[in-house]
């Protein structure tokens, strides 16, 4: 790649950034993608482009390299084969693929929780100097879950009994998950008669890849239920460990404020950005940043200071708990290089796009990954275990404020002023918020107050134009009375439009605006990042309980208008086996199979009592789920509107 250093700013280049927009409705990506247009940085639209007409079958899921008797590929139109070399039919190698997609999306998330399940265990032992527990009255509660006695225990001995408890999820010895018992009695019969309850969270994935090896599990249908059991096994189990284990060792988030977009950059500090998704390695940095003697040694560089800003996930994680401000989402995370202010990246995994390492070459920025298992082109690799990480995270910040005096102040543009947000919606936060109980949200829906709730969740894809998916479905969503709850990519992107402050209750519909008014609350709540999706299932799980109804009864929706990863589509299926209809913006690759197509789109309905819907134009996929929220009140007796 060609790097061509320009100095230009201001309307000019605001001019010439409209033509990126049917790229990005974000001003500072129109500006940024102009930026990096001028010095011939290529970005991930550019990539895309070039990948143009991408193939069909793949597209189409119809292309299998399961065995290297193939790779085999099954013509759509009927024409050429229409079996593999080992007689394998669209629906068997459709249905093959989707679970193998499914098993790695669980398996990312597992694996992000399981090591911070290893870091908890490693404080028990005091092997894990700067960590600590922040909310030892949430690991009591998790513990009691787990069976675990803690009277009259001290915390490091409840911490030791609760991480070996989780260490046994990932394995195979179990019938169910613990945590399971969260969802209702109901939902968990309807698991058990399916035979999808899930068991070892490792178990569940590695049978996917066994199932779908050459001559194993060769039915669509039977394959496609243990993939729901599979991505169970995430939301229910990988995920909800992520999420609890980090909230006893970070804290639990309450409501709190921060801002958002490129504009988070200072050109006048050292600005640090941690990217990826596990807060182990972002929370050592982000006390790093506080030590006195390296705020003094960025004084002595010249800079007023150290301005640490997030991206992405592990952005998520730090601004719901800290409040550290968010740079942008996975689409921006090219082009934040770009402003040229960046002394240094750190990523630790997922989302990281391996042509970072490249780009930043163009400027002075040192990228720095940090996991053993997530290396990539032209990185430094610098090593994050429990037991280095506080004087590691040190390190790195230190090199990075020295590295201030190498940018070139005459490089810089950070062309927007960034936009104010709330954040910090944990349940707990949100149970506080109503009082202390659910109650208050129930009777804002059954006096339809509230319509319903959606969660707006995953990714950015180029596919689709940057943030208009989240954006626009959430705004009509809010516009119709409907409590949203983000995380993820769609989290950031809402909060760049401005539905994270209590005044933008002012868009809501009458009813929603009544109760985000009252509660001083946003009518978009920040829910945290991909894994915290399980916060929405735990919600839903109370909300179902104190009805006394499974959550497949309640007036919700779930919603990812910009998705591209596995995860995502591992979320997607946890959520509807969970009993809430989803509707998903960009295509899976299953529609080589109209079976696998109509199961997941319609017959899983009487089966799970919810179904995956695929909707490109999210002013339709608002239609839908507000039909299908009045279609749930309806069924729960309460008053209902003409969609
Ligand atoms: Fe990645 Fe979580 Fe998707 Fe964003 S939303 S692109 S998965 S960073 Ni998780
Ligand atoms: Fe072809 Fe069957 Fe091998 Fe797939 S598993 S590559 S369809 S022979």
């Amino acid at each position: 790649m060609q790097c061509n250093p320009v100095q230009e700013g201001g309307e000019k280049m605001s001019d010439f950034s409209k033509k990126y927009q049917d790229y990005t409705i974000t001003k500072d990506g129109q500006l940024m993608l102009a930026r990096a247009e001028k010095e011939q940085i290529e970005t991930v639209w550019d990539r895309y482009k070039a990948q143009l007409p991408q193939c069909g079958y793949c597209e189409l899921g119809l292309s299998c390299r399961n065995c290297v008797m193939g790779p085999c590929r099954v013509d759509p139109f009927g024409e050429g084969p229409q079996k593999g070399v080992c007689g394998a039919d669209a629906d068997i190698i459709v249905t093959r693929n989707f679970g193998r997609m499914i098993a790695s999306g669980a398996a990312s998330h597992s694996d992000h929780g399981r090591d911070l399940v290893e870091v908890l265990l490693k404080v028990s032992q005091g092997k894990a100097p700067g960590y600590e527990i922040r909310d030892p009255e949430k690991m009591k509660r998790v513990a009691s879950e787990f069976g675990i006695d803690t009277e009259g225990k001290d915390i490091l001995q409840i911490a030791g009994e609760l991480a070996e408890a989780m260490q046994e999820e990932f394995g195979t010895r179990k019938e169910s998950l613990e945590l399971v018992s969260r969802a209702p009695e109901v939902r968990q019969q309807t698991w058990k008669k399916l035979g999808i309850m899930p068991r070892g969270i490792d178990r569940e994935t590695s049978e996917m890849m066994h199932r779908t090896h050459m001559g194993v599990d060769n039915d669509w249908q039977s394959l496609t239920l243990h993939a729901a059991r599979n991505a169970l096994s995430d939301g229910w189990g990988g995920s909800m460990l992520a999420t609890e284990v980090s909230d006893i060792l970070f804290g639990t988030p309450k409501p709190l404020s921060s801002v958002i977009n490129i504009g988070v950059l200072k050109e006048d500090e050292v600005n640090i950005i941690v990217h990826g998704h596990n807060p182990v390695v972002s929370e050592m940095i982000y006390q790093a940043v506080q030590d006195d003697d390296l705020v003094q040694l960025a004084k002595e560089k010249g800079a007023k200071g150290i301005n640490l800003v997030g991206l992405c996930c592990t952005g998520n994680e730090l601004l719901m708990r800290r409040g550290i401000p968010m740079a942008g989402n996975h689409l921006m995370t090219e082009l934040v290089l770009v402003t040229g202010a960046v002394e240094m990246i750190l990523v630790d995994y997922q989302c990281i796009m391996p042509s970072l390492g490249e780009i930043a070459k163009c400027f002075h920025t040192k990228m720095i990954s940090t996991s053993d298992k997530a290396r990539f082109p032209k990185m430094e690799h610098r090593e994050f275990h429990p037991e280095n990480a506080r004087e590691l995270a040190r390190e790195l910040v230190k090199e990075a404020v020295e590295n201030f005096t190498n940018r070139n102040p005459d490089r810089v543009y950070i062309p927007v002023e960034p936009v104010k947000l709330m954040a910090g919606f944990s349940v707990e936060a949100i149970l506080e918020a109503l009082g202390g109980s659910p109650d208050p949200l129930i009777e804002a829906l059954k006096a339809g107050k509230i319509r319903g709730a959606v969660g707006v969740v995953g990714c950015n894809n180029p596919k689709i134009k940057h943030d208009y998916g989240h954006v626009t479905l959430t705004r009509r969503l809010i516009e119709n009375d409907i409590l949203v709850l983000d995380t993820g990519c769609a989290a950031v992107a809402n909060a760049k439009a401005g539905f994270k402050v209590p005044e933008a209750a002012d868009i809501a519909g009458p009813g929603l605006k009544e109760v985000c008014k009252a509660l001083g609350i946003p009518p978009v709540l920040h829910v945290g990042s991909c894994v915290d999706n399980v916060r929405i299932l735990v919600l839903a799980g109370a909300l179902a309980n104190a009805l006394n109804v499974d959550i497949s009864d309640l007036p919700l929706a779930g919603a990812a208008p910009e998705w591209y990863s596995e995860k995502a589509a591992s979320i997607a299926l946890y959520v509807v086996a969970s009993g809430i209809y989803t509707v998903i913006g960009t295509t899976p690759p299953i529609l080589g199979s109209m079976n696998l197509v109509k199961l997941v789109t319609e017959d899983l309905e009487g089966i799970l009592g919810a179904t995956l819907a695929v909707e490109p134009d999210p002013e339709k996929a608002a239609t839908l789920i507000r039909r299908h929220i009045e279609k749930k009140r309806a069924g729960l007796g309460l008053p209902t509107i003409e969609v």
